[in-house]
């Protein structure tokens, strides 16, 4: 078999590359080791950038998310009891999209279905080869087969556990990583949220988010210690912990079942370049954030549509400076969404060995925002999404 484009991993990096090439001509073919349903089915980030609504109305599967997303004009900070709005569209322009990632991969995914797209499910060992040289392929097993697809690159869009950057050999790389001493416990569930923006608490007792996919589907979020095991934390005590942190909105919170719940680690970490040879990575492949900012999906689609440009100019053009400047351009965004995640982390966070001074630091960089027009503009322009290029 033969494609231009070979992209492994069909989570919004690789499925928005693989619509954008599709509008351009250029074939591609999406491996996936995980079924359609398991894909579709994750729990993910909430968020969306307006950068990240303008790459899916430029696919053409945006009009879902225009519909049933909500859009967000502020967000509230809340600190030892005292709460605060930072308004994003008086001070940018621009506002958030809550829209949940397991719709954005839904829209996707059905668009891919009806152009032809056709992913690849449960595609397993996938393997890279050749991808130094000038005529990689990836081999991979289907339905009990191994088949070799020849391709001109790969775009490697496998995520965090992906086989990609494990693809290339360490002394190619340089990676940068910090590993925060806390997880996020999140809870989604049918009940019509307790605000009707963003709340992120930074609480004596740790941090807390308040968010939704919907109005009748709330997502909830509090650190614990990295070694919390989930069954410590029955439904009930997550409920009476969230009120004892959203102070703010305790009367507002109504409890119900978990539809999901589960612990994700905190870390930040980028690995560089993000090209090795025929080999280009996209999103969580090469760089991770911790969720405060909520930059991960936005990132993945940034990505997505600096890389399907250079493959474009590429192959319509010949043109090679795309391709020779694609990491630079790319990690200069991605450094700046992980500097402003590891500063919001830092923020709003209760780190285990905090001393005096430093909790005394937090309260003032909180103070500074409150009354500071200027440090408001700069979290506003950085959480809206910093232009792609
Ligand atoms: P993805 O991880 O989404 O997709 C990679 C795909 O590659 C997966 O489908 C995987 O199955 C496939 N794959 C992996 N190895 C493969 C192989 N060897 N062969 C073939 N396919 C392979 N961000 C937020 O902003 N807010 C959140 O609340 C939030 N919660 C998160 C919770 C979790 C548990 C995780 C992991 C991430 C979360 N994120 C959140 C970040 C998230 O949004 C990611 O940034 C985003 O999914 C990145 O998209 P991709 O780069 O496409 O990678
Ligand atoms: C979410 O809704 O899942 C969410 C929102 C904002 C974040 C992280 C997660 O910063």
């Amino acid at each position: 078999m033969r494609t231009q484009i070979a992209i492994i991993g069909a989570g919004p990096a690789g499925l928005a590359l693989s619509h954008l090439l599709h509008g351009a001509g250029i074939d591609a073919v999406v491996l996936e080791r995980k079924s359609r349903s398991h894909v579709e089915g994750r729990i993910r980030a909430g968020v969306i950038e307006q950068v990240s609504i303008d790459v899916l109305d430029a696919i053409g599967v945006g009009a879902r998310a225009h519909r049933e997303g909500l859009p967000h004009t502020g967000v509230a900070l809340a600190m030892d009891g005292e709460h605060f709005r930072i308004d994003f569209k008086a001070l940018t322009g621009k506002c958030v999209t809550v829209y949940g990632q397991t719709e954005i991969t839904k829209d996707l995914i059905d668009a891919a279905v009806e152009r032809d797209i056709d992913p690849v499910f449960e595609a397993q060992n996938v393997g890279l080869h050749q991808i130094d040289g000038q005529a990689p392929f990836v081999t991979y097993e289907a339905d009990g087969r191994t088949v070799r697809l020849d391709c001109d690159f790969v775009a490697g869009c496998d995520g965090q556990h992906g086989v990609c950057r494990r693809s290339i050999p360490g002394d190619a790389l340089r990676s940068y990583e910090q590993v925060y001493p806390f997880g996020w416990l999140g809870i989604l569930a049918d009940v019509p949220p307790c605000n009707d923006e963003l709340i992120y608490s930074n609480h004596a007792k740790g941090f807390a988010l308040a968010s939704m996919r919907s109005r009748t589907r709330s997502r909830y979020y509090i650190q614990v210690p990295i070694e919390e095991k989930l069954e410590e934390w029955p439904d009930s005590r997550l409920w009476d912990e969230l009120k004892l942190r959203l102070d703010s909105a305790a009367d507002r919170i109504s409890p119900g079942t978990a539809l999901e719940k589960s612990i994700a680690p905190l870390r930040s970490s980028v690995t560089e370049p993000m090209r090795y040879g025929r080999l280009l990575l996209a999103g969580d492949a090469a760089h991770i954030v911790p969720p405060t900012g909520a930059k991960g999906l936005n990132l993945a689609l940034g990505d997505a549509k600096l890389l399907a440009d250079t493959l474009i100019a590429y192959f319509q053009s010949g043109n090679t400076s795309g391709l020779e400047s694609y990491s630079a351009r790319a990690l200069a965004r991605v450094w700046k969404a992980e500097r402003f995640s590891w500063w919001f982390t830092r923020l709003m966070h209760r780190f285990p060995e905090t001393t005096g001074f430093e909790r005394k630091m937090q309260a003032a960089e909180m103070d500074y925002l409150r009354h500071s027009s200027a440090a408001q503009t700069s979290f506003a322009e950085n959480y809206v999404g910093l232009p792609l290029d």
